[in-house]
């Protein structure tokens, strides 16, 4: 396992340093934040991230994410192009020592969330999802907590309704043209390719989601057998859903989890949930059982603390402080040092 630590680049008000004196991190997971989606990521950019991260005694081993052009997940004509460009831009990293890409197929939205701040007990807050009032929402006018940026409200409605053709089935088929498209530049670099796990893992406004579980796991590696196709195992994103074993499929895909991150949920009703600190005793989640089983089954990919709550009076990018995700991640260790003393 190698422990590692999300970086926004230049941008992020976290320096290099501090995640250097976390215990054991390996490396940093960042990306190119100033490309355009579809373009190609120039060596020269990727370049300059790997030196600052080689100057502060950090890898760069692991990017998340290349993000995938709508246009590819919509299977339009001008698709070839834009996969041709995906194909180069994992080249271009392969070049540059990247041995992981995480990379998702959610349509128009990444995560979804209600409210990017709710206040604890203690006084910490963390991001939190309540389906009634997403539902309420109006879906011709949508603002969502961290999307306004994003898109206008025209061209968010012109998306959505692009996707009206599209169901569960012809996502996922242009998942599989996708990743055929690009196996050859992963056959060549070395480079695994991990799906992130739809976040939550529910249709949303009507687009189909189809990275949900466990049969998604076994559809995905069915249809693309290559061993570079592998998977994102977001225990935050997966552990949403009330049906998926955690522990079960960490056991069962241990070999294919070429990255994991590791969060804490608190579960409020069926769907609903708030984001909680990474221990087991902090939430519904058995963070304990999934490193277990992780280890047990041969595991040998990156780790990161997922999301963290703002602690300490942090005003951090939501999810994206230091203090709870540098907890976080001293207690994985310690997680995965016990478990793999005693295997
Ligand atoms: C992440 C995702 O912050 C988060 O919620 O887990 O945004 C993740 O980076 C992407 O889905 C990966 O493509
Ligand atoms: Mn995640």
């Amino acid at each position: 396992m190698k422990m590692t630590f999300r970086w926004y680049g230049e941008k992020d008000s976290i320096p290099l340093e501090y995640i250097k004196q976390i215990p054991n991190m390996s490396g940093v997971v960042t990306a190119v934040y100033d490309t355009p989606v579809g373009e190609v990521w120039e060596l020269d950019k990727i370049l300059r991230l790997k030196e600052l991260c080689d100057k502060a005694g950090l890898e760069m081993e692991v990017i998340e994410s290349v993000p995938v052009h709508e246009d590819i997940k919509l299977g339009k004509p001008s698709r070839d192009g834009l996969i041709a460009n995906y194909a180069q831009t994992i080249r271009n990293l392969g070049k540059a020592g990247v041995k992981c890409i995480c990379y998702n197929f959610m349509p128009v939205f990444d995560w979804l969330r209600t409210n990017l701040k709710t206040v604890a007990q203690d006084g910490s807050n963390s991001l939190s999802y309540c389906h009634e009032e997403l539902m309420r929402l109006d879906p011709k006018n949508l603002h969502l907590p961290g999307w306004d940026e994003s898109y206008s409200t025209d061209e968010l409605n012109a998306l959505i309704e692009a996707y009206s053709g599209v169901n569960h089935e012809k996502l996922f088929e242009n998942l599989v043209y996708f990743l055929n498209g690009i196996m050859p530049a992963c056959d060549e670099t070395g480079i695994n390719m991990a799906i992130h796990p739809d976040d939550p893992p529910w249709d949303m406004f009507g687009l189909p989601r189809i990275i949900t579980g466990a049969e998604s796991y076994d559809k995905m590696i069915k249809s693309v057998p290559n061993k570079h196709n592998g998977f994102t195992f977001c225990t935050g994103s997966l552990g949403a859903g009330r049906g998926n074993d955690l522990a079960a499929m960490a056991h069962k895909y241990a070999k294919r989890i070429y990255f994991a991150h590791i969060r804490q949920l608190k579960y409020n009703g069926d769907k609903d949930f708030t984001e909680a600190g990474h221990l087991t005793s902090a939430g519904n989640l058995d963070i304990y059982g999934i490193v277990k089983a992780l280890v047990k089954a041969g595991f040998d990919g990156y780790v990161r603390p997922d999301h963290g709550r703002n602690i300490w009076g942090e005003d951090g990018k939501p999810g994206y402080g230091l203090y709870d995700r540098a907890l976080g991640a001293a207690y994985l260790n310690g997680l995965f040092e016990a478990v793999q003393k005693n295997k």
